[in-house]
């Protein structure tokens, strides 16, 4: 199923045409309605009407997050305030939050591309989908209800917390679908075995997951654990929330929302534009965005691109999972590690039950890389050989993928700090 068949399906050459017009026409938008647009374009001589292809898009100077922090909060808005109908905000890790509006239509096309993922990922009407997200200024949990509502699946606005009330709903209203970050349905899945819960005490059908990275490895223990068919999708405030992107039922990436959203892969440090299928950072420039434009936005996010239509019938360009934010990228001893790596090696044993922790030191000037890694079966710890081999087994895995030796740290069973949001798996002490 497609949901929107005329934007999903077009030719190559009828989205590239259709991007151009959205592109010039908000360029001229937003040099006309938003001041800090207006003066970055001046200070290097741009006029929107320089830009006539797509590839001009080029000339546009980036949009950073600091670039929202120092215009907090309705700086970067391009309509009077009672244009707007929604405020939500990221929450920094220091100081004040970001700040995105949105107008009517924005809440519309923001519904619109949520519910296009859904129904990608294998929603329909018929779904009693719960959301176990935040509702609040997080975009998660009011972006995705939005979206499945608009589809007329039956939503229930669990929201994120109290993790048994959130099986016993899954079980009494009989959820088929669940919509959380990946980390969470993982503990989820977790909680319902230790209540004594079988797969087959659910009706879950399809996970959508999303805002934070994940690994195959992890959906696959997922989907183990909850006995549904995970996606993943993904989205960020600074653009519109979830809805940028989302997994097809062929599970070959993420499908794009291109009408919407145009994406550029570059390399993050020189900043020079990447072909098709090389990993570099995401930018987005949003084509359709009335409340707050927003142009060339530097997501920090890793990953690559593919253009070839895919076999599900859609033509939307596709982003592959995240690989990481540049900025969680750890330099170990002159060694780039990305916590997705640490990650795929450790969900692929079969002894440890998919959480972990990442810690970096330094130690006499040296670069120090520990992983704690928690147990799926207390019994293992009775027996100290055993244990030890396991030790050198995951140490020598994850030597074979970083090429850089680590520190392995057992703990019992559910030791580690579980999360309703997005997990924290990295501490960086340097
Ligand atoms: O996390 C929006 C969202 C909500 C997306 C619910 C999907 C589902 P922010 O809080 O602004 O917005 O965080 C955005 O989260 O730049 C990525 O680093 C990360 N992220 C989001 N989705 C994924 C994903 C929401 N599927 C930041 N895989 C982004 C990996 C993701 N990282």
């Amino acid at each position: 199923m497609i949901y929107n068949k005329l934007a999903e399906t077009m030719t190559r050459r009828e989205m590239r045409d259709l991007q151009l017009d959205r592109l010039k026409k908000t360029v001229k938008y937003a040099y006309k309605e938003v001041p800090f647009y207006q003066k970055k374009f001046d200070s290097i001589g741009l006029k929107p009407s320089d830009i006539k292809t797509l590839k001009d898009i080029e000339k546009i100077p980036f949009t950073v997050k600091s670039d929202l922090r120092d215009n907090y909060p309705y700086g970067l808005s391009a309509v009077p305030m009672d244009k707007i109908v929604r405020i939500h905000a990221s929450s920094g890790t220091s100081g004040k939050p970001t700040v995105v509006l949105y107008t009517k239509n924005d809440i519309e096309t923001w519904s619109e591309c949520v519910a296009r993922l859904a129904v990608a990922a294998g929603c329909t009407e018929k779904d009693i989908v719960q959301v176990c997200f935040g509702y609040g200024l997080f975009t998660g949990g009011f972006g995705l209800h939005y979206g499945l509502e608009k589809l007329n699946a039956a939503v229930v606005p669990a929201s994120s917390g109290n993790s048994e009330r959130q099986i016993m709903l899954m079980k009494d209203f009989g959820t088929t679908a669940l919509v959380s970050t990946p980390s969470y349905a993982l503990y989820l899945g977790e909680l319902a075995e230790r209540l004594g819960y079988t797969k087959s005490d659910f009706k879950l059908r399809t996970g959508l997951f999303g805002s934070e990275a994940s690994t195959p490895e992890m959906m696959k223990l997922i989907e183990e654990k909850l006995g549904l068919h995970p996606t993943n999708n993904y989205g960020l405030s600074e653009i519109i929330g979830p809805g940028v992107s989302g997994d097809c039922l062929e599970d070959c990436g993420m499908h794009i929302n291109e009408d919407h959203f145009y994406p550029e892969i570059i390399d993050g440090e020189t900043e020079e534009i990447k072909g098709e299928g090389e990993y570099g950072e995401l930018v987005l420039t949003a084509l359709t965005k009335e409340g707050m434009p927003i142009l060339r936005y530097k997501t920090r996010d890793v990953t690559r691109l593919f253009y070839e239509p895919c076999k599900c019938g859609r033509t939307t360009t596709r982003m592959d999972r995240i690989k990481g934010r540049s900025d969680d990228m750890l330099i170990i001893r002159g060694v780039n590690v990305f916590p997705s790596q640490i990650e795929s090696v450790l969900m692929a044993m079969g002894e440890v039950a998919g959480h972990y922790e990442i810690i970096v030191k330094r130690e006499n000037f040296m670069d120090i890389l520990e992983v704690c890694v928690e147990l799926k079966d207390a019994s293992l710890l009775e027996n100290y050989a055993n244990l030890d081999l396991l030790r050198q087994k995951i140490r020598h895995n994850l030597k074979t993928v970083l090429q850089i030796d680590t520190i392995v740290k057992l703990v019992e069973p559910l030791t580690l700090k579980r999360y309703e949001g997005k997990a924290k798996r990295v501490t960086d002490l340097r």
